[in-house]
């Protein structure tokens, strides 16, 4: 192991997300080698995501950070990502990583991995991956949207997604998704109703139900493909955890105006995917309902159908996931389990097991955009950051630069379900 990768010094103090939250930020200081990283925080948080920080406190956080994480790691060499890892885990001792904070161990794990880049001189994917070729994401972005990430009259459905799957490069899909979001307003403006601003993730909020959305979204769709020589498809984050409720056993959608069962709820879900050609839709049913998703998964197998609250980028829920036939592809959130090496594992079991893993932001970011290197080294064919807003934008123009450096090698994945 290199003596540039020994770790020297660590800092961490507190900065605020996009939603002006606390959030922590961190820096290893190694002998030849510099790190900083800020995980991002969720809204619509799963049930089964390790806890992002000790009793919902930064300054905790902080304190631990310097008063207990620090004066062990120093020493340690970042090159040895495993046992950086491993040693997150024993100091906090608890599965849901409640001592210490997910987000905490995660700042930790992923500025030791840029660290480790930095040490070599080498960006943090090529740190992370030996590929001989740089397979660049599809980005999926989200131009309407309501549920938690927006407020006052909003649609029910947290996020109507664009995902351009045929374009020459990873700027022309880019640009798609910001054609698809500028034209969508026109159209939604054209027909009387009104847009109140933007969600958490820079999507628009407008009070239109869910047919009415998509209708509209149909539209932007064909204008773009007539002007842009690419290929666009819709995508839905339902959510579907946030709709639920227990009480009732239904799932709820005020603006639409309806109350659905279990079964309904898979009747709407395949009417959509039926009349609006859907590629992709995302926690479908609410996080307990692996059945259903399996239900699902069985009447449909041309959509990518997705986990997010569902398996939490946690390798029991996956593998619980894939023993049902629960799904075909999986969001990857690496603070929704706390360390590179934890994600890693879920991400090859994943693709091991045919499932198509889809790397994803967070509704409350910070400017970091090492998420799209974690794509690029997982071999995500699709990244979720979003479309608009300087946080989203400046993961999108990460990815622009990784394939303009590195253009005789880089290409845009294969997105075929
Ligand atoms: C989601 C995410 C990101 P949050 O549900 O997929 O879009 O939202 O970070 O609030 O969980
Ligand atoms: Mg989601």
């Amino acid at each position: 192991m290199d003596s540039r990768s020994v770790i020297e010094n660590i800092k961490a103090r507190k900065i605020f997300d996009s939603r002006g939250n606390d959030a922590i930020e961190v820096d290893i200081i190694t002998k030849g080698g510099f790190g900083r990283f800020s995980p991002p925080s969720g809204a619509s948080t799963g049930r089964w995501e390790v806890q992002a920080y000790p009793n919902d406190s930064v300054d905790e956080a902080i304190k631990i950070t310097k008063e207990r994480i620090k004066p062990e790691m120093i020493g340690m060499n970042v090159d040895d990502q495993e046992n950086i890892d491993s040693f997150l885990h024993d100091i906090d001792g608890t599965k849901k990583f409640i001592k210490i904070g997910g987000n905490t161990a995660l700042a930790i794990s992923i500025s030791s991995a840029v660290a480790a880049a930095s040490s070599k001189n080498i960006p943090l994917f090529q740190h992370l991956s030996d590929n001989e070729k740089i397979i660049l994401p599809h980005p999926l972005g989200n131009i309407l949207g309501g549920g938690m990430h927006a407020k006052g009259e909003k649609t029910d459905i947290q996020e109507f997604l664009s995902l351009p799957l045929k374009a020459d490069t990873f700027l022309d899909a880019a640009k798609a998704n910001i054609e698809m979001h500028q034209i969508l307003a026109e159209i939604i403006l054209s027909k009387g109703d009104a847009i109140s601003g933007k969600g958490d993730e820079g999507a628009w909020i407008s009070g239109l139900d869910t047919l009415e959305a998509l209708e509209r979204i149909d539209e932007a769709r064909s204008r773009v493909e007539e002007t842009l020589d690419v290929t666009i498809g819709i995508g839905l984050d339902m959510a579907a955890s946030t709709l639920w409720n227990e009480k009732e056993n239904r799932y709820i959608y005020k603006k639409d105006g309806k109350k659905l069962d279990s079964g309904q709820q898979i009747d709407f879900v395949l009417s959509l995917i039926n009349n609006f050609g859907l590629i992709y839709v995302e926690d479908p049913v609410h996080e307990e309902d692996f059945e259903s998703f399996a239900e699902l998964s069985k009447k449909n197998s041309s959509t990518l159908l997705c986990g997010d609250d569902l398996f939490t980028t946690n390798i029991d829920r996956l593998n619980k996931g894939i023993e049902l036939s629960a799904g075909n592809s999986i969001i990857i959130k690496p603070n929704q389990v706390g360390t590179l090496s934890d994600t890693f594992t879920t991400v090859k079991r994943a693709h091991s097991s045919g499932y198509t893993t889809i790397t994803s932001h967070r509704s409350g970011e910070t400017c970091e955009s090492l998420i799209t290197h974690l794509s690029i080294a997982f071999n995500s064919p699709i990244v979720k950051t979003g479309v608009m807003g300087g946080e989203r934008v400046g993961k999108i123009n990460e990815l622009i630069r990784i394939e303009d450096i590195f253009y005789e090698k880089a290409m845009l994945a294969d997105v075929s379900i």
